[in-house]
């Protein structure tokens, strides 16, 4: 078994884990927020048997697009007179960022 771990857009979450829960593939949802840009994100996790591991980054990338999004960069320390104009910074964030681990043991108690 493995455990997937998916940092997915807040957009795309509902539809990736209507997906999932469509196939039987049981998936648990965090509220999360990328260190970076700051923003809310959604981290899902799902045990997964080996087989269906393919199966399941299929129906991510269905569901996981890329999208353009502006972060305001800090201002530099200025002197008296200068002065700084905060143009935002494009940033291309997703589809979906995907960690997978073995997992040692697996219980429901
Ligand atoms: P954020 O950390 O908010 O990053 C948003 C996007 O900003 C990233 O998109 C990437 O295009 C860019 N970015 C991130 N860190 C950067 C840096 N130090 N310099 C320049 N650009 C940077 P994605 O790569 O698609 O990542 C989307 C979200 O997935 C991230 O949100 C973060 O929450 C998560 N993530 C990505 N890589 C990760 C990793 N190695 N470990 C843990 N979480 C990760």
């Amino acid at each position: 078994m493995k455990l997937l771990i998916a940092v997915v857009h807040s957009e795309d979450a509902s539809s990736t884990m209507d997906a999932l829960n469509d196939r039987g593939i049981s998936v648990t949802r965090f509220v999360s927020s990328g260190g970076f840009l700051q923003h809310k994100n959604v981290t899902l996790m799902s045990g997964i048997e080996d087989d269906r591991i393919e199966e399941v980054l299929g129906l991510i990338k269905e569901n996981c697009r890329t999208r353009s999004e502006f972060m305001n960069p800090m201002p530099p320390l200025v002197e008296p007179g200068d002065f700084f104009v905060p143009y935002p910074v494009e940033v291309q964030v997703g589809g979906a960022t995907v960690f997978i681990v073995n997992v040692d043991r697996f219980e429901k108690l």
